[in-house]
């Protein structure tokens, strides 16, 4: 959760058109430009220098520039996304990642999406879901050992988008979890902290530096973090969260 560095993607106003599991209502271009600039600036105050990529009229999904691909300090991954209208906005971010590192890998075959990939101190956790395959996982495992590091593939609930969905890493050893990932078991190495029930889509909070970001419209997951001794940013995440996102998607973070 230690960053320098982020890469964003200004929402275009096609992000009204973004995918979507259940219709809740379209977002406006508006409130998602008003939330992805509160997050930039959160991003800043919390000491990361922040590059803005411009919008992508053609990918309604590009502004989650967390799907397409996987940074470290040590290099960057180039994903396969497993939604058909997302799987190009790989080739879109693939000019900015071969500028900032030095070393770029691309994933060789399947599907994974970066929502489905937590890294801990104890190694990358790689869930498969409706957009991570078998095949993309285990081609992800290989490119991370080229990078030096280990991971494991994991369940992620039935019905959730993505294995970030539903947690995030709050420091060294304690996850945020929605109770349902609790229950499978995947962290059990780990301190968790379990979302109150009805506040499910705060687990996918972000952590940069000292500050936890948590969605706003979550009071008693805020509460328990603040009470917990953690620096919490409350920021609006009610217009993405229509399109089934949070605060992770937003940023590539190294
Ligand atoms: C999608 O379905 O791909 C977007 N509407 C939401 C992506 C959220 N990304 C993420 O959790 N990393």
């Amino acid at each position: 959760f230690e960053f320098n560095s982020v890469i964003v993607r200004e929402p275009s106003l096609s992000v009204v058109n973004g995918l979507r599991a259940e219709d809740r209502g379209s977002p406006t271009y508006e409130g998602v430009k008003a939330e992805h600039d509160a997050y930039i600036e959160a991003m800043q105050s919390a000491g990361a220098k922040v590059t803005v990529l411009p919008p992508l009229p053609a990918f309604p999904d590009s502004v989650f520039v967390e799907d397409p691909a996987l940074v470290f300090s040590e290099g960057a991954i180039l994903l396969r996304p497993g939604a058909p209208t997302r799987l190009k906005e790989v080739d879109a971010i693939a000019p900015t990642l071969h500028d900032m590192f030095d070393v770029v890998l691309r994933l060789a075959d399947g599907y994974a999406d970066g929502g489905d990939v937590l890294t801990t101190a104890r190694g990358v956790m790689i869930g498969l879901s409706a957009r991570t395959d078998r095949v993309g996982a285990e081609a992800l495992k290989a490119s991370l050992e080229k990078l030096g590091r280990k991971s494991e593939v994991v369940a992620t609930p039935e019905g959730v988008l993505h294995f970030k969905t539903d947690c995030s890493l709050l420091d060294e050893e304690t996850v945020l979890t929605t109770s349902r990932l609790a229950r499978s078991g995947v962290f059990k190495a780990f301190r968790q902290m379990v979302v109150p029930e009805g506040e499910e889509a705060a687990a996918n909070a972000l952590r940069v530096n000292d500050v936890v970001m948590v969605g706003s419209d979550f009071p008693r997951t805020i509460e328990m973090l603040d009470k917990a001794g953690y620096q919490v940013a409350p920021l609006k995440t009610t217009d993405i969260g229509k399109i089934d996102a949070g605060l992770s998607c937003m940023s590539l973070r190294w």
